[in-house]
C-alpha cells in the first residue's frame, strides 16, 4: 500500500440502487442454506466475463466463481470445463481485531439487491462486532457493459458508533494469471484504492497482497474501490500490458466506469424491455430473464457461445447445447441482432469439429457436438457416476443428433429475422449444406421405400437408442428442404458466389435434388388418420403411467421410476413432438397441432428446465390460456423459486429464453411471416397491457396490446 495525496474526491458514487420493485430482486437477511442459489440468481456478467454473487468475506457455503466465456480447462481424464479465475471480489474487514462475519444472529441489517435496470449488485450490511460496535457497509459490483474487460467493486465502510482501527484484506483469492490447456493465458490486473472521509485518496494498491489499515473515527466513512481488467491471449498479444494499462486508467475514473456501464444498460433495455401491466410477477420474471440473457451475450466475440447456465455457475461445465440455438437465439434475433450474429457465427467457426464428428461416425457433412466448448469438439461426458457409485453411460453425445438440424434452424431464423446477406453468403449457407449432407448420409432407405434414422435420442432424453424419433426426423426433413431452397436462392441471387461455394464444398450438380428426395421419403411417424406423430417407433405400445398420481412429487420421474422402467413407459422428460409442433407450426394444420399437444402434454414429466416454457407457449397459441399461465408460472419460478432445486449451479438460460418466447410468441402471438410480423394475441386476463419493441429486418416495430 503506497500512501499518496490526490485531489479531494466524493465518497458517494453517482448512482443509487433502483427502487422500483418491478426492476429489482431483493434478498433480505441471511439464510446460509440459500447462499448457492443467491450466488447464481444475483450473478453479474457482460458476455465476456461473469461472476457469481458470493459474499465478499465468504461464508461456510460460499462458492465464488468468475469465468471468462470460452476459457476452459480440463482435469486429467475429464472433459473441459469453464476455468475459475481468482475470486477478485474477496474482501474481509476487521474492526479492532474482530473479523466482520455474517451469521444468522449477529447482523443488524443485511440486504442484497440485484438491480436489473442498471445491472448492478448492491449490498447493504450493518454488522455488530465484538464490543457491540456497529459498522455499516455498502457494496456495489458490476461487470461493465461499456468495456467488457472491466469488473468493478466499490464498498463504503462507516463506523456508526465507535472509533477504532480497521483493517481490510483485499487480496484476490487465487492466481491472477492462468494458462489453459489450449494454451490461452488469462490475466487479471487489479487496482484497489482507498478514499478517506475527507475525500482524499488514502492510498492505492497494485500488489497481489492488499492489506489496508486505517484508524476510523465515529461517524466517518471510507470507500474502497477495486477495478479488475481481464484479458486473454486470445484478445491481444500482450494481455498483461493491456490489462495493466486499462486498469490504471479505470481506477482514476471510477465514476465514469459506473456511469458508462449504467448508460450502456439503459440503451440495452430500450431495445429489449417488455412491459406488462397487471401481473408484477410475470413482469419481474421477464426482466430477470432479459437481464441474464443480455448478461451472457457478447456481440464482439463470435468464437464463443452461451453455456446452459450462462456465466452464472459451472453446472454443465459451461458447455454449449441446443439451448442457445433454439431457446435463447430468438430473444437475441429480435432484441440484440449483433449478439445473435455472434452466436450463429460460433456455429460457423465450429463447423470443422462438426465435420470431424460426422466423419468419425462414418457419415458425410456436419454433425454438431451435443455439448461443445470453444473448439466445437464433442465434450459430452461419456459416463457419470450415479448416487450408488454405479457407472452410467451417457448416450446423448453420440445419439442426440437433432442438434445439427437445430443449428440449421437457428441459422435460417437468424437470416429470416435480419436479412443479413453477408452472413448467409459467407457462413450460413455452408452450415445449411453441410448439415443437409449429414442427414442425407445418415437416413437410410429401407425395404419399405422410406428413409429411416435409427438409434437416436430425441429431445426426450428418457428414451435412448430409439428409431425414427419424430422430432429428429421432421427437423432433418426441414433441414434438407431448406438446404435445397438455399441452393436455388443462391444460384439465382448470387451466381458467382454460388459457383465459388459449390467448388469449395465439392457440391455435385444433383446433390440438392437428392436432399429433396430424402426429405420427401423420410419417415416421420405421422398418422394421417389420427393426426398424431408417434414420438418414435414403438412409443404407442409403451406402458401408460398416469402422471396425475405423481402430482405431489418432489423428485423427477426418472428418479422415482428408475431408468429401466421410465424407458418402458410413455412418460417423457420434455417436449419432443410438442417441440416440433412449435418449431414447425406453419407446416402443420390447426387440428394436428391440437391433437398432438393434447396427447403428449399429459405424458410430460417436465424433467428438464426447458420444458414448461414451451408448453406455456403452445398452450397459449392453442387458446388454452389457463394452462398456459400455469406453465408460464412454472417456467418463471425455475430460478426465482428454485422449483427444480438446482439453481445453485447457475441460472437456467434456456428456460429464460423459453419464457421470453412464451410471452412474445405465445401470449402475444407474434408470428414472423415472410412478408411482415403478425400477431394474434391471447393475453392472460390479468395482463392489462403488453408492450414490446423488436427489430425485424433492420426495422424497429412496437407491439402494444390490446390494440387501441
Ligand atoms: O439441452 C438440455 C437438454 O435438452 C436437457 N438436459 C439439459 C440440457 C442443458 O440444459
Amino acid at each position: 500500500m503506497t500512501a499518496r495525496q490526490t485531489l479531494p474526491r466524493l465518497l458517494d458514487l453517482p448512482v443509487a440502487p433502483t427502487t422500483d420493485p418491478a426492476w429489482i430482486l431483493v434478498e433480505e437477511g441471511f439464510t446460509l442454506a440459500r447462499e448457492h442459489e443467491v450466488e447464481s440468481l444475483f450473478a453479474i456478467g457482460n458476455g465476456y466475463a461473469g461472476s457469481r454473487a458470493s459474499l465478499a468475506e465468504g461464508c461456510a457455503l460460499s462458492a465464488p466463481a468468475t469465468c471468462v466465456a470460452g476459457v476452459f480447462v480440463s482435469a486429467a481424464g475429464s472433459v473441459p470445463e469453464l476455468a475459475r479465475l481468482a475470486d477478485w471480489t474477496h474482501l474481509s474487514v476487521t474492526v479492532e481485531g474482530h473479523a466482520l462475519q455474517l451469521d444468522q444472529n449477529s447482523y443488524v441489517e443485511h440486504r442484497r439487491i440485484l438491480d436489473l435496470r442498471q445491472a448492478m449488485l448492491w449490498r447493504g450490511w450493518r454488522q455488530r462486532s465484538a464490543g457491540g460496535r456497529i459498522t455499516r457497509l455498502r457494496e456495489l459490483r458490476l461487470a461493465s457493459l461499456a468495456d467488457r474487460h472491466l469488473l468493478l467493486q466499490s464498498m463504503t465502510l462507516t463506523a456508526e458508533d465507535y472509533s477504532g482501527s480497521v483493517s481490510i484484506d483485499a487480496t484476490p483469492m487465487g492466481p491472477l494469471t492462468q494458462l489453459t490447456d489450449a494454451g490461452i493465458t488469462v490475466i487479471m490486473a487489479v487496482r484497489t484504492r482507498l478514499t478517506g472521509p475527507e475525500g482524499g485518496a488514502v492510498g492505492t494498491a497494485a500488489l497481489p497482497i492488499e492489506q489496508l489499515n486505517f484508524d476510523i473515527n465515529r461517524g466517518e466513512t471510507y470507500r474502497l474501490d477495486r477495478v479488475v481488467a481481464v484479458y486473454t491471449s486470445r484478445d491481444t498479444r500482450e494481455p498483461l500490458r493491456t490489462a495493466r494499462r486499462r486498469v490504471e486508467r479505470a481506477v482514476e475514473n471510477i465514476e465514469d466506469v459506473v456511469v458508462q456501464h449504467r448508460d450502456a444498460w439503459l440503451a440495452r433495455w430500450e431495445a429489449s424491455d417488455l412491459r406488462i401491466d397487471g401481473d408484477p410477477a410475470a413482469q419481474r420474471a421477464l426482466r430477470f430473464a432479459a437481464y441474464h440473457l443480455s448478461s451472457a451475450a457478447n456481440p464482439d466475440d463470435d468464437r464463443v457461445s452461451i453455456g446452459a447456465r450462462g456465466l452464472s455457475g459451472t453446472a454443465y461445465k459451461g458447455h454449449v447445447f441446443w439451448d442457445t440455438d433454439i431457446f435463447m437465439l430468438p430473444f437475441f434475433n429480435l432484441t440484440y441482432p449483433e449478439a445473435a450474429r455472434a452466436l450463429v457465427m460460433y456455429r460457423y467457426h465450429t463447423l470443422a469439429g462438426a465435420r470431424a464428428k460426422a466423419a468419425r461416425l462414418g457419415h458425410s457433412g456436419a454433425l454438431y457436438a451435443w455439448e461443445s466448448t470453444d473448439s466445437g469438439e464433442e465434450v459430452t461426458p461419456p459416463f457419470v457416476v450415479g448416487p450408488d457409485g454405479e457407472v452410467v453411460r451417457i448416450l446423448t453425445g453420440e445419439q442426440e443428433q437433432h442438434i445439427s438440424a437445430d443449428v440449421a434452424f437457428a441459422v435460417w431464423k437468424y437470416w429470416e429475422a435480419t436479412g443479413d446477406e453477408r452472413f448467409l453468403i459467407d457462413a450460413g449457407a455452408e452450415i445449411l449444406i453441410e448439415t443437409a449432407r449429414f442427414w442425407e448420409s445418415r437416413a437410410k432407405r429401407e425395404g419399405d421405400g422410406r428413409c429411416h434414422i435409427r438409434g437416436v435420442v430425441g429431445p426426450d432424453e428418457y428414451h435412448e437408442t430409439v428409431d425414427d424419433n419424430a422430432y429428429t426426423n421432421a427437423m432433418a426433413q426441414w433441414n434438407l428442404e431448406v438446404a435445397e431452397l438455399t441452393a436455388r436462392l443462391f444460384a439465382e441471387r448470387w451466381p458467382a458466389q454460388w459457383r465459388a461455394l459449390s467448388r469449395r464444398l465439392g457440391l455435385a450438380s444433383g446433390e440438392p435434388q437428392r436432399w429433396q428426395r430424402v426429405a420427401r421419403d423420410l419417415y416421420t411417424g405421422f398418422d394421417e388418420r389420427t393426426g398424431l406423430f408417434e414420438q418414435f417407433q414403438g412409443y404407442f405400445g409403451l406402458e401408460e403411467i398416469d402422471l396425475a398420481a405423481y402430482a405431489q412429487r418432489t423428485a423427477p420421474m426418472d428418479v422415482l421410476l428408475g431408468r429401466e422402467r421410465i424407458q418402458r413407459s410413455k412418460i417423457i422428460k420434455q417436449p419432443d413432438v410438442v417441440m416440433l409442433v412449435f418449431l414447425l407450426w406453419e407446416r402443420l394444420s390447426p387440428q394436428v397441432r391440437r391433437v398432438n399437444f393434447e396427447y403428449y402434454e399429459p405424458r410430460c414429466g417436465h424433467g428438464s428446465s426447458l420444458s414448461p416454457a414451451i408448453h406455456a407457449l403452445v398452450a397459449a397459441r392453442l387458446g388454452n390460456t389457463a394452462l398456459a399461465e400455469h406453465y408460464f408460472r412454472q417456467a418463471a419460478e425455475i430460478d426465482l423459486a428454485d422449483n427444480m432445486g438446482n439453481a445453485a449451479g447457475g441460472i437456467h438460460a434456456a428456460g429464460m429464453g423459453g419464457l421470453w418466447q412464451a410471452a412474445v410468441f405465445g401470449f402475444a402471438g407474434l408470428r414472423l411471416t415472410e412478408k411482415a410480423p403478425e400477431h394474434c394475441a391471447k393475453l392472460p386476463p390479468s395482463w392489462h397491457s403488453f408492450c414490446a419493441r423488436f427489430q425485424w429486418r433492420g426495422q424497429w416495430h412496437e407491439l402494444t396490446l390490446p390494440e387501441g
